[in-house]
């Protein structure tokens, strides 16, 4: 239930006191730093135990919490796991579903482009990694005094809070993997959230394992994902 504290009950209009203006050259420094930074991060599918501190993942969930929604109505839900018993309920259904992709649901073409990464059915990392983050998108929201208000742009909005995540955790010190079985209803009943809540993405978090190995490709490059008018 939410108390809608977003968007009412404060003034109309405030001054923008938070944003920050660089001189040009330092602009282009800061964003040559940015890219520098968020080029190396890499997704991992072999993962440490070794625990991180709760704090990280508070910070960037609240980073996360920033991004912007649909009319602010911020549509979405993290469901944080670090229990070892929920983890492992996590790996069977997801390994469940996974099996089931993998020998049936996928059509050879879809194999195909998954085999540079080199998945399969088997999800260890669900319970090795130190934090699963559930992430779920609300197409309605249900008001303390039971009212609702239907949400907007719900996949945009999750989507890009998902990206501020990554993007946070990535900056502290943490390797991430957007893992995706499908479908993801299990999640629902694992971590006790309601029916108009869609979980979008199980986001793993933790440090890589230290013989960790990834798929060795690229990206493209500017000139393949932008246009200029
Ligand atoms: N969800 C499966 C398959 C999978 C699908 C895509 I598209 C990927 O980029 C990676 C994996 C799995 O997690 O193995």
């Amino acid at each position: 239930m939410s108390k809608l504290p977003f968007n009412q009950g404060q003034p109309a209009f405030i001054p923008l006191s938070t944003f920050q203006r660089y001189p040009e050259t330092e602009m282009v420094e800061r964003s040559r730093a940015f890219y520098a930074d968020i080029r190396r991060r890499k997704t991992v599918r072999e993962f440490t135990s070794q625990p991180v501190p709760r704090e990280v993942i508070e910070n960037a969930l609240r980073a996360a919490g920033t991004a912007p929604s649909g009319a602010n109505h911020q549509p979405w839900h993290f469901a944080v796991v670090s229990d070892p018993e929920r983890k492992r309920q996590i790996r069977e259904g997801a390994e469940a579903e996974e099996r089931e992709f993998y020998t049936h649901r996928a059509p050879q073409e879809w194999k195909d482009a998954l085999a540079p990464l080199g998945t399969d059915s088997d999800k260890p990392f669900l319970e090795t990694a130190p934090y699963l983050i559930a992430i779920f998108g609300q197409k309605k929201t249900v008001l303390e005094d039971g009212s609702e208000i239907k949400n907007y742009y719900v996949p945009e909005s999750v989507s890009i809070a998902a990206g501020f995540l990554i993007a946070a955790l990535h900056h502290a010190g943490l390797a991430t993997l957007t893992h995706t079985p499908s479908p993801m209803n299990f999640l629902n009943q694992l971590l006790d959230r309601p029916a108009h809540e869609k979980p979008y993405i199980l986001l793993v978090a933790g440090y890589p394992a230290d013989d960790c190995m990834v798929p060795n490709i690229g990206k493209k490059p500017l000139e393949e994902i932008a246009s200029f008018f």
